[in-house]
């Protein structure tokens, strides 16, 4: 699937904007027009914008509809939807017609609208959601009576929360293109393939300063490119391949850069690199999980102020926007699917049937050819993560994992990671992987207050997975809420001065450790979740505020690894 992008043989329509909206029943489906709508804005978390509690804390379905006014086509072209996200579950209707469902959240809905009557140019377009979390869904969930159970640390705001595109393809389109580079010093050599009925084939190649290189026919093959400008942190060059025919045109942007890892160390074009940065989430006040290009640019902005050169897109995959900013900027990626809230936090067992089964593992290995498939060629990706704090100790787990990780061998040659939190010795799991995240929270969840316990555990515990797995390490989370203008002296726990205490605690123990790659600190900014005693209108563990003002910490952060360069 390529990304829907205007061109003289394309054309991209924006349905961004105000759109009708209304909670519908689950037998609802949309013959009409909707009976009592109120106006939603798309994108947007409809729960950030309403000031009703009964909206924002509805479970079920909603209906989103808006009449779309034709675009002059040719009756041989195909005319087509994107929705870069809409969850959690989403139907599609035209005129009251279904024209396909998805599952799933975080990743895009690709549909072919087919309509019947073509003398009218107006249509309605409906999409109708659902909002319910289960065990066929991810994140999992539960639903019990009225209520949603979720086990996962995040609000669960939902709507269309990136563009509705709707776009047109001329007779026989190009449908794909694959790009592969080899190499990254002199000689690259670039594999591609140009996937279209067309007879004739050519490509452009553009490099990142917009000049040409070479054109050559045919839909496959090589190119072999003498002093490549690679694609490196902080310098996001991009190399276009203009695939053409005779009724079709697609740029595809690409990058040059090799990814290796040994058991102690990640590296970038033969250079070994520290990653520092964070595990982010895509939430902004008022629009909540929406992607939004002035608030996406300021995330970026403030990474490159404080020095970070990546992060991990923790929970599920962000925006194409965010991907494309991550590629510009310069800034490495670990892209994790919403396998998160495999862990109830009781002795319950999660992997067995009736639980998290099949159902689940079917939907999880969709999710991770869809979003391999969405980002295979952004430089900026260097890793999958494949799971966020599974119970990874428990037997059925194994099996589960043995297979999820087997599928995204077969769709991606880069490295594959699993967050964990579950302990060295109980791990049943982390073999699989290449590199092993670990979230720790010693000082927080565990010894609260006392930074002291710090260095010599997180020490024992990171040595004792290296010592039984002998695979790169990385720190993926850790991190103390920290109330924004709250300051003690000395620190206490939610103090800025605490935030500071700590994350220098655990900077100084990584610091010693040669197999670790990298440190993300919890979280960049302060984000909301469901409601919880130790929830304070949210997670309040952000570097960066929820509207994005730093605390003191950010200025520590700033220096250390401008330092560590
Ligand atoms: C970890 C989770 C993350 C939470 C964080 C926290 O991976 O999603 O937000 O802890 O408690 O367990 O702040």
């Amino acid at each position: 699937m390529l990304r829907p992008k205007p061109n003289r043989y394309r054309q991209v329509i924006s349905l961004n904007g105000l759109w009708s909206f209304q909670t519908v029943s689950d037998d609802y489906t949309p013959v009409h027009s909707l009976s009592h709508p109120q106006l939603m804005a798309v994108p947007a978390s409809y729960q950030e914008l309403t000031t009703h509690k009964s909206l924002r804390d509805y479970v079920g379905k909603v209906c989103y509809e808006t009449i779309v006014e034709w675009p002059n086509i040719q009756t041989n072209h195909q005319l087509r939807l994107y929705i870069g996200a809409a969850g959690h579950r989403a139907e599609v209707y035209l005129d009251g017609k279904k024209m396909g469902v998805h599952n799933g959240h975080f990743l895009p809905i690709d549909l072919e609208l087919s309509y019947g009557d073509h003398d009218s140019y107006t249509h309605r377009l409906s999409i109708v959601l659902d909002n319910r979390l289960d065990f066929g869904t991810l994140p999992i969930g539960e639903v019990k009576g009225q209520k949603q159970i979720i086990h996962h640390d995040f609000a669960n705001l939902t709507g269309i929360h990136r563009d509705v595109l709707l776009y047109t393809l001329p007779e026989n389109p190009i449908t794909d293109i694959k790009v592969e580079t080899n190499g990254y010093e002199s000689d690259v050599r670039i594999d591609y393939e140009v996937i279209t009925l067309a007879k004739n084939v050519w490509v452009e190649l553009i490099d990142p300063k917009g000049q040409f290189v070479t054109k050559q026919d045919g839909s496959k093959g090589q190119i072999i490119v003498n002093n490549p400008l690679c694609w490196d942190i902080h310098q996001g060059w991009l190399y276009q391949l203009i695939a053409h025919t005779d009724c079709d045109a697609y740029a595809l942007s690409f990058g040059i850069r090799d990814i290796a890892i040994q058991e102690e160390g990640l590296y970038l074009n033969g250079r070994k690199v520290f990653l520092k940065g964070f595990g982010m989430h895509e939430d902004h006040s008022g629009v909540g999980k929406a992607s939004i290009s002035a608030l996406n640019l300021r995330d970026f902005e403030l990474l490159k102020w404080i020095n970070a050169n990546s992060f991990r897109t923790s929970h599920y995959p962000y925006s194409d926007e965010m991907m494309d900013l991550a590629d510009r900027y310069g800034l490495l990626v670990i892209d994790e699917v919403p396998a998160v809230g495999l862990n109830y936090w009781s002795s319950e067992i999660v992997f067995q049937k009736g639980s998290v089964d099949e159902r689940t593992l079917a939907i999880h290995k969709q999710m991770i050819s869809e979003l391999i498939t969405r980002d295979r060629h952004h430089p900026s990706v260097f890793a999958f993560s494949l799971a966020n704090e599974a119970n990874t100790y428990e037997a059925g787990a194994v099996p589960y994992f043995e297979k999820v990780f087997a599928h995204a061998r077969t769709l991606t040659q880069l490295p594959l990671m699993i967050v964990e939190n579950v302990g060295a010795e109980a791990n049943k799991v982390a073999q699989f992987a290449d590199i092993i995240g670990l979230n720790r929270y010693q000082g927080w969840y565990v010894d609260l207050g006392d930074l002291a316990t710090i260095d010599a555990t997180i020490q024992s515990q990171l040595n004792a997975y290296h010592e039984r797995f002998h695979k790169p390490m990385m720190l993926t989370e850790f991190g103390a809420d920290t109330l924004a203008g709250l300051h003690k002296l000395p620190s206490v726990a939610f103090s800025e001065e605490y935030q500071v205490e700590f994350l220098d605690a655990y900077h100084q123990v990584i610091k010693k450790l040669p197999y670790v790659i990298g440190e993300h600190v919890w979280n960049f900014a302060d984000f909301l979740t469901k409601e919880g005693l130790t929830r304070m209108d949210g997670n309040k563990k952000g570097v960066f505020t929820r509207d994005r003002q730093p605390k003191m910490v950010a200025h520590f952060l700033k220096k250390w690894w401008n330092e560590d360069e």
